[in-house]
């Protein structure tokens, strides 16, 4: 069942404090890792990620990439690569691409070493919006179960670095970054990927969304998971289409808008439909 994420919430002066602290972690760290989701690689970046983070060596972690369409992630790591990223598509939950990520700042410290007279262990810290999956990622790296999944901005009590198995050391506390909520889009996107609360926009419409994506963008997988003869004209269509195969019925043969838009949500969210790529990299990538 898809989780539904309480929103930290952002407000100038929490803003302005996060930008802080990320500046005084900046100063200790030698690299950053920025975790996004990669089925929507623009949505779940923070607005001002270049300004805040400025030149320090970067890798962009394409994250919950077995959610994401392959091709999709492709395209996306081939993009940020092209805007001088180093970039790593993996799954902090299974640890799939742990070790290209680390493959990756073990090259970062080779350069930094090879240009420094003075040798101290090389240190790191994850950076990310909510839900992208920082606390999986620094529990993966460090091998225990120390960063609280979920979304709360753990309580944090002086830093600790975590000493890795290569001799790197990794801030234990991620920087929380506030989401695009400007951008209605990116709002929409994130809380199709649960990253949001749901309350957006109403159940019914959210899901409805979501199936109107779906439909155009991966028809066949929609198709196949629903046993639809084709998609809709219109994603209502569509929608009552599902409904009416999965029994999403009130009394009076009145379709369930509600519980198929709650369906389509979980399953989409738990790649039940299939691997989805929602926002495609720009063209010629
Ligand atoms: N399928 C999948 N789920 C993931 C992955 N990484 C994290 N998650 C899940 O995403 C949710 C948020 O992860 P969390 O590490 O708490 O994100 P954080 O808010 O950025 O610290 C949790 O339910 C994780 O189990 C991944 O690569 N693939
Ligand atoms: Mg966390």
């Amino acid at each position: 069942m898809a989780q539904t994420i309480d929103n930290i919430n952002w407000y100038p002066g929490h803003m302005k404090k996060t930008r802080e602290l990320i500046r005084e972690n900046l100063k200790m760290v030698d690299a950053v890792v920025e975790v996004t989701d990669a089925r929507i690689p623009v949505s779940s970046r923070n607005p001002l990620i270049d300004e805040i983070l400025g030149s320090k060596p970067r890798i962009i972690a394409l994250n919950k990439s077995d959610l994401a369409d392959s091709a999709g992630s492709k395209g996306w790591a081939a993009w940020f690569e092209q805007q001088g990223f180093a970039v790593v598509s993996m799954n902090a939950s299974s640890g799939s691409g742990i070790k290209d990520l680390l493959r990756i700042l073990e090259k970062m410290e080779k350069e930094k070493n090879a240009a420094s007279a003075v040798k101290r262990p090389f240190r790191l810290m994850i950076v990310g919006v909510p839900n992208v999956g920082k606390s999986s990622l620094i529990n993966r790296m460090s091998g225990r179960k120390s960063a609280k999944t979920g979304d709360k901005p753990g309580v944090t009590r002086g830093k600790q670095w975590i000493r890795l198995s290569n001799g790197m050391q990794l801030l234990d506390t991620p920087g929380i970054l506030w989401p695009k909520f400007e951008d209605p889009k990116a709002g929409v996107n994130l809380a199709f990927c649960g990253s949001i609360k749901d309350e957006i926009m109403d159940l019914p419409t959210l899901g409805m969304e979501l199936i109107g994506v779906l439909a155009d963008q991966y028809p066949d997988l929609l198709i196949a998971r629903y046993k639809l003869e084709e998609v809709g004209e219109t994603p209502l269509e569509t929608m009552e289409a599902m409904a009416m195969k999965r029994g999403c019925i009130l009394p009076g043969k009145r379709i369930d808008y509600e519980r198929i838009a709650r369906l389509v949500l979980d399953e989409f969210r738990a790649g039940k439909i299939g691997r989805i790529t929602l926002e495609q990299p720009p063209a010629g990538a």
